[in-house]
Protein backbone atom coordinates (compact mmCIF):
# COMPACT_ATOMS: atom_id res chain seq x y z
CA UNK A 1 0.00 0.00 0.00
CA UNK A 2 1.13 3.29 -0.78
CA UNK A 3 0.04 7.05 1.26
CA UNK A 4 -2.84 8.27 -1.36
CA UNK A 5 -2.35 12.08 -2.59
CA UNK A 6 -4.54 13.36 0.32
CA UNK A 7 -2.46 10.83 2.69
CA UNK A 8 1.01 13.14 1.35
CA UNK A 9 -0.95 16.35 1.48
CA UNK A 10 -1.85 15.82 5.29
CA UNK A 11 1.70 14.72 6.30
CA UNK A 12 3.28 17.72 4.38
CA UNK A 13 0.91 19.92 5.54
CA UNK A 14 0.57 18.94 9.38
CA UNK A 15 3.64 17.22 9.84
CA UNK A 16 2.37 13.98 10.84
CA UNK A 17 -0.16 11.66 9.84
CA UNK A 18 -2.15 8.80 11.57
CA UNK A 19 -2.18 5.67 9.29
CA UNK A 20 -4.97 3.40 11.35
CA UNK A 21 -5.12 -0.62 10.47
CA UNK A 22 -1.85 -0.81 8.81
CA UNK A 23 -0.54 -3.39 10.42
CA UNK A 24 -2.49 -6.56 11.54
CA UNK A 25 -1.46 -9.24 14.77
CA UNK A 26 0.76 -11.31 12.14
CA UNK A 27 2.98 -8.29 11.54
CA UNK A 28 3.06 -7.56 15.10
CA UNK A 29 3.17 -10.53 16.75
CA UNK A 30 6.65 -12.12 15.91
CA UNK A 31 8.28 -8.81 17.99
CA UNK A 32 5.77 -9.22 20.46
CA UNK A 33 7.05 -12.78 21.02
CA UNK A 34 10.49 -11.79 20.92
CA UNK A 35 10.01 -9.59 23.76
CA UNK A 36 7.57 -11.60 26.03
CA UNK A 37 11.06 -13.93 25.45
CA UNK A 38 13.52 -11.91 26.39
CA UNK A 39 11.46 -10.39 29.37
CA UNK A 40 10.69 -13.94 30.51
CA UNK A 41 14.38 -15.57 30.04
CA UNK A 42 16.06 -12.30 31.78
CA UNK A 43 13.56 -12.30 34.80
CA UNK A 44 14.30 -15.94 35.19
CA UNK A 45 17.88 -15.17 35.26
CA UNK A 46 16.93 -12.11 37.70
CA UNK A 47 15.25 -14.41 40.12
CA UNK A 48 18.47 -16.89 40.17
CA UNK A 49 20.93 -13.99 41.04
CA UNK A 50 18.86 -13.10 43.47
CA UNK A 51 17.32 -9.81 42.11
CA UNK A 52 14.05 -10.34 41.92
CA UNK A 53 11.55 -12.84 44.09
CA UNK A 54 9.72 -14.54 41.36
CA UNK A 55 9.19 -14.53 37.53
CA UNK A 56 5.47 -13.78 37.49
CA UNK A 57 4.96 -15.45 34.80
CA UNK A 58 1.05 -15.57 35.38
CA UNK A 59 1.51 -11.78 33.89
CA UNK A 60 1.02 -11.09 30.66
CA UNK A 61 2.88 -9.33 28.25
CA UNK A 62 0.61 -5.55 29.33
CA UNK A 63 2.06 -5.94 33.12
CA UNK A 64 4.49 -8.59 33.68
CA UNK A 65 7.15 -5.77 33.38
CA UNK A 66 5.44 -3.38 35.63
CA UNK A 67 5.63 -6.25 38.52
CA UNK A 68 8.85 -6.73 37.87
CA UNK A 69 10.00 -3.20 38.05
CA UNK A 70 8.15 -2.22 40.84
CA UNK A 71 11.57 -4.83 42.62
CA UNK A 72 13.90 -3.72 40.09
CA UNK A 73 14.66 -1.89 36.73
CA UNK A 74 17.24 -4.24 35.90
CA UNK A 75 15.13 -5.64 33.35
CA UNK A 76 13.70 -2.64 31.93
CA UNK A 77 17.02 -0.84 31.76
CA UNK A 78 18.19 -4.27 29.96
CA UNK A 79 16.02 -4.18 27.18
CA UNK A 80 14.61 -0.28 26.51
CA UNK A 81 15.96 1.47 23.37
CA UNK A 82 17.65 0.10 20.75
CA UNK A 83 19.49 -2.50 23.20
CA UNK A 84 17.51 -5.53 21.08
CA UNK A 85 17.74 -6.67 17.73
CA UNK A 86 16.30 -9.84 17.20
CA UNK A 87 14.82 -11.58 14.07
CA UNK A 88 11.40 -10.10 15.24
CA UNK A 89 12.71 -6.76 15.18
CA UNK A 90 14.48 -6.74 11.52
CA UNK A 91 11.23 -8.23 10.49
CA UNK A 92 9.18 -5.26 11.48
CA UNK A 93 11.81 -3.18 10.26
CA UNK A 94 11.90 -4.58 6.79
CA UNK A 95 8.12 -4.97 6.79
CA UNK A 96 6.83 -4.11 3.20
CA UNK A 97 3.75 -1.93 4.49
CA UNK A 98 6.00 0.09 6.59
CA UNK A 99 8.84 0.21 3.67
CA UNK A 100 5.73 0.70 1.15
CA UNK A 101 4.26 4.05 2.71
CA UNK A 102 7.79 4.73 3.44
CA UNK A 103 8.62 5.18 -0.46
CA UNK A 104 5.66 6.99 -1.12
CA UNK A 105 7.44 10.52 1.16
CA UNK A 106 11.09 9.50 0.93
CA UNK A 107 11.49 7.70 -2.66
CA UNK A 108 12.64 3.88 -3.67
CA UNK A 109 16.28 3.79 -2.70
CA UNK A 110 15.78 3.63 1.04
CA UNK A 111 17.84 3.36 4.08
CA UNK A 112 16.74 2.28 7.64
CA UNK A 113 18.52 3.18 10.35
CA UNK A 114 19.43 1.13 13.32
CA UNK A 115 18.19 4.18 15.75
CA UNK A 116 15.21 2.29 16.74
CA UNK A 117 14.06 2.37 19.86
CA UNK A 118 11.66 -0.28 22.00
CA UNK A 119 9.95 1.99 24.71
CA UNK A 120 8.33 -0.04 27.25
CA UNK A 121 6.75 2.47 29.34
CA UNK A 122 5.82 1.10 32.32
CA UNK A 123 3.17 2.93 34.49
CA UNK A 124 4.43 5.77 36.57
CA UNK A 125 7.73 5.22 35.36
CA UNK A 126 9.55 8.77 34.94
CA UNK A 127 11.53 7.81 32.16
CA UNK A 128 9.08 6.49 30.22
CA UNK A 129 7.80 10.30 29.51
CA UNK A 130 9.86 12.06 26.54
CA UNK A 131 10.12 15.64 26.48
CA UNK A 132 9.21 18.16 23.55
CA UNK A 133 12.10 17.34 21.31
CA UNK A 134 12.50 17.64 17.27
CA UNK A 135 14.06 14.14 16.16
CA UNK A 136 16.26 16.77 14.49
CA UNK A 137 18.01 17.75 17.21
CA UNK A 138 19.36 14.42 17.83
CA UNK A 139 20.47 14.43 14.22
CA UNK A 140 23.52 15.97 11.97
CA UNK A 141 22.67 19.48 11.00
CA UNK A 142 23.36 18.33 7.83
CA UNK A 143 20.18 16.65 7.63
CA UNK A 144 18.22 19.74 9.16
CA UNK A 145 16.18 19.83 5.66
CA UNK A 146 16.15 16.13 4.60
CA UNK A 147 13.39 14.08 5.64
CA UNK A 148 14.00 11.23 7.81
CA UNK A 149 10.81 9.50 8.45
CA UNK A 150 9.67 8.42 11.91
CA UNK A 151 7.51 5.88 12.35
CA UNK A 152 5.90 5.77 16.13
CA UNK A 153 4.25 1.69 16.21
CA UNK A 154 2.13 0.89 19.15
CA UNK A 155 2.46 -2.84 20.64
CA UNK A 156 -0.68 -2.06 22.41
CA UNK A 157 -3.80 0.42 22.11
CA UNK A 158 -1.67 3.87 22.64
CA UNK A 159 -4.22 6.15 24.22
CA UNK A 160 -3.74 9.34 26.20
CA UNK A 161 -4.12 7.44 29.59
CA UNK A 162 -1.57 5.56 28.98
CA UNK A 163 0.80 7.83 27.54
CA UNK A 164 0.50 8.28 23.75
CA UNK A 165 2.00 10.84 21.97
CA UNK A 166 1.70 14.99 21.34
CA UNK A 167 2.51 16.59 18.27
CA UNK A 168 2.87 20.28 17.26
CA UNK A 169 1.06 20.33 13.96
CA UNK A 170 2.28 22.76 10.96
CA UNK A 171 5.87 23.86 12.49
CA UNK A 172 7.67 21.22 10.86
CA UNK A 173 8.84 23.45 7.38
CA UNK A 174 10.61 25.91 10.25
CA UNK A 175 13.83 25.19 11.46
CA UNK A 176 14.93 23.30 14.34
CA UNK A 177 14.44 24.65 17.16
CA UNK A 178 17.53 25.20 20.42
CA UNK A 179 17.41 21.94 22.28
CA UNK A 180 19.04 21.26 25.75
CA UNK A 181 19.51 18.09 27.93
CA UNK A 182 17.07 17.96 30.39
CA UNK A 183 17.86 17.76 34.04
CA UNK A 184 17.61 13.89 35.77
CA UNK A 185 16.79 11.98 32.80
CA UNK A 186 18.85 13.27 29.97
CA UNK A 187 16.60 13.54 26.96
CA UNK A 188 16.96 16.41 24.60
CA UNK A 189 14.44 19.04 25.19
CA UNK A 190 13.41 21.95 23.00
CA UNK A 191 14.08 25.02 25.44
CA UNK A 192 10.95 26.93 26.76
CA UNK A 193 11.44 30.31 24.82
CA UNK A 194 11.78 28.53 21.97
CA UNK A 195 8.34 26.81 21.96
CA UNK A 196 6.11 27.48 19.57
CA UNK A 197 2.88 29.14 20.80
CA UNK A 198 0.67 25.80 19.10
CA UNK A 199 -2.28 23.74 20.73
CA UNK A 200 -0.18 20.55 21.18
CA UNK A 201 -1.70 17.70 19.24
CA UNK A 202 -2.94 14.51 21.35
CA UNK A 203 -2.56 11.70 19.59
CA UNK A 204 -4.32 8.14 20.40
CA UNK A 205 -3.39 5.79 18.17
CA UNK A 206 -4.80 1.80 18.36
CA UNK A 207 -2.50 -1.16 17.89
CA UNK A 208 -2.04 -1.57 14.32
CA UNK A 209 -2.11 1.60 13.54
CA UNK A 210 0.90 4.11 13.14
CA UNK A 211 2.14 7.29 13.67
CA UNK A 212 4.28 8.91 11.15
CA UNK A 213 6.44 12.18 11.88
CA UNK A 214 8.95 14.44 10.25
CA UNK A 215 11.77 15.03 11.76
CA UNK A 216 11.40 18.73 12.52
CA UNK A 217 8.17 17.66 13.85
CA UNK A 218 7.58 18.66 17.78
CA UNK A 219 6.83 15.84 19.55
CA UNK A 220 6.92 14.55 23.52
CA UNK A 221 4.90 11.65 25.00
CA UNK A 222 2.74 11.84 28.16
CA UNK A 223 2.32 10.23 31.66
CA UNK A 224 1.01 6.19 32.15
CA UNK A 225 -1.35 6.41 34.72
CA UNK A 226 -2.69 3.35 33.97
CA UNK A 227 -1.76 -0.72 35.00
CA UNK A 228 -0.75 -1.30 31.36
CA UNK A 229 2.59 -0.93 29.94
CA UNK A 230 2.68 0.89 26.96
CA UNK A 231 4.68 -0.47 24.67
CA UNK A 232 5.50 0.62 21.76
CA UNK A 233 8.90 0.69 18.89
CA UNK A 234 9.71 3.95 16.66
CA UNK A 235 11.58 3.43 13.22
CA UNK A 236 13.47 5.41 11.14
CA UNK A 237 13.68 5.94 7.31
CA UNK A 238 15.85 7.76 5.10
CA UNK A 239 16.73 8.17 1.30
CA UNK A 240 20.06 6.02 0.54
CA UNK A 241 20.79 9.95 -1.18
CA UNK A 242 21.07 11.68 1.89
CA UNK A 243 24.54 10.87 3.98
CA UNK A 244 24.85 7.48 5.46
CA UNK A 245 27.15 5.05 7.01
CA UNK A 246 26.02 1.70 5.69
CA UNK A 247 28.89 -0.29 4.03
CA UNK A 248 28.14 -2.70 1.27
CA UNK A 249 28.88 -6.29 2.13
CA UNK A 250 32.50 -6.10 0.63
CA UNK A 251 32.73 -3.17 3.07
CA UNK A 252 32.80 -0.28 0.46
CA UNK A 253 31.47 3.14 1.59
CA UNK A 254 27.86 3.30 -0.04
CA UNK A 255 28.13 6.48 -1.47
CA UNK A 256 31.52 6.84 -4.01
CA UNK A 257 32.99 8.88 -3.43
CA UNK A 258 32.10 8.71 0.04
CA UNK A 259 30.28 11.27 1.59
CA UNK A 260 32.53 13.13 3.98
CA UNK A 261 30.96 15.32 6.69
CA UNK A 262 28.50 13.84 8.21
CA UNK A 263 28.80 10.14 8.10
CA UNK A 264 25.25 9.91 8.47
CA UNK A 265 22.16 11.38 9.78
CA UNK A 266 23.03 9.61 13.45
CA UNK A 267 26.42 8.47 13.11
CA UNK A 268 25.92 6.94 16.53
CA UNK A 269 24.14 3.65 14.94
CA UNK A 270 24.57 1.90 12.00
CA UNK A 271 22.68 2.15 8.82
CA UNK A 272 21.05 -0.41 6.46
CA UNK A 273 19.49 -0.56 2.89
CA UNK A 274 16.04 -1.99 3.02
CA UNK A 275 14.99 -0.89 -0.64
CA UNK A 276 16.71 -0.20 -3.37
CA UNK A 277 16.15 -0.29 -7.53
CA UNK A 278 19.40 0.79 -8.51
CA UNK A 279 21.56 -1.72 -6.47
CA UNK A 280 18.56 -4.40 -5.04
CA UNK A 281 22.02 -6.91 -4.86
CA UNK A 282 22.65 -4.04 -1.55
CA UNK A 283 19.82 -4.58 -0.05
CA UNK A 284 19.97 -6.17 3.37
CA UNK A 285 17.13 -9.39 3.54
CA UNK A 286 18.88 -11.55 6.49
CA UNK A 287 18.89 -11.02 9.82
CA UNK A 288 22.41 -12.84 10.33
CA UNK A 289 23.92 -9.76 7.83
CA UNK A 290 21.66 -6.89 10.18
CA UNK A 291 23.03 -7.91 13.26
CA UNK A 292 26.59 -8.36 12.10
CA UNK A 293 26.31 -4.51 10.57
CA UNK A 294 24.94 -3.58 14.05
CA UNK A 295 27.08 -5.00 16.36
CA UNK A 296 30.41 -4.74 14.20
CA UNK A 297 29.24 -1.05 13.65
CA UNK A 298 32.08 1.86 14.85
CA UNK A 299 29.92 4.15 16.68
CA UNK A 300 30.77 7.65 16.15
CA UNK A 301 29.61 11.08 17.83
CA UNK A 302 27.14 13.44 16.48
CA UNK A 303 28.09 16.83 15.59
CA UNK A 304 27.64 19.09 18.97
CA UNK A 305 25.66 21.58 18.76
CA UNK A 306 23.93 21.94 21.93
CA UNK A 307 24.99 21.45 25.17
CA UNK A 308 25.98 18.27 25.22
O1 LIG B 1 7.37 6.76 22.60
C1 LIG B 1 7.59 7.77 23.25
O2 LIG B 1 7.14 7.90 24.39
C2 LIG B 1 8.42 8.88 22.67
C3 LIG B 1 8.85 8.58 21.27
C4 LIG B 1 9.69 9.64 20.66
O3 LIG B 1 9.98 10.64 21.23
C5 LIG B 1 10.18 9.44 19.32
O4 LIG B 1 9.76 8.51 18.63
O5 LIG B 1 11.04 10.26 18.87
Amino acid sequence: MKLSPAQRAEFHREGYLVVEDLLTDEDLQPVIDEINEEVDRRARELVASGDLSRPYEEEGFETRLTRITAETEKLYRGIYSGQLSGPGIFQLLTNPKLVDLAESLVGPEIIASSVYRLRPKVPRLPSGVVPWHQDSGYFEPACDDALVLTYWIPLVDATPERGCMQVIPRVHQGRVFRHTVQPVIPYLVIVPEEMPPVEPVTVPVRKGGVLLLTNRTPHCSIENVTDVIRWSMDLRYQSAALPTNYRTDDGHPFHDPPDATPVACYPPEADFLVRSQLRPWDVVTEWLRFNEIRKTYQSLPVTARWDH
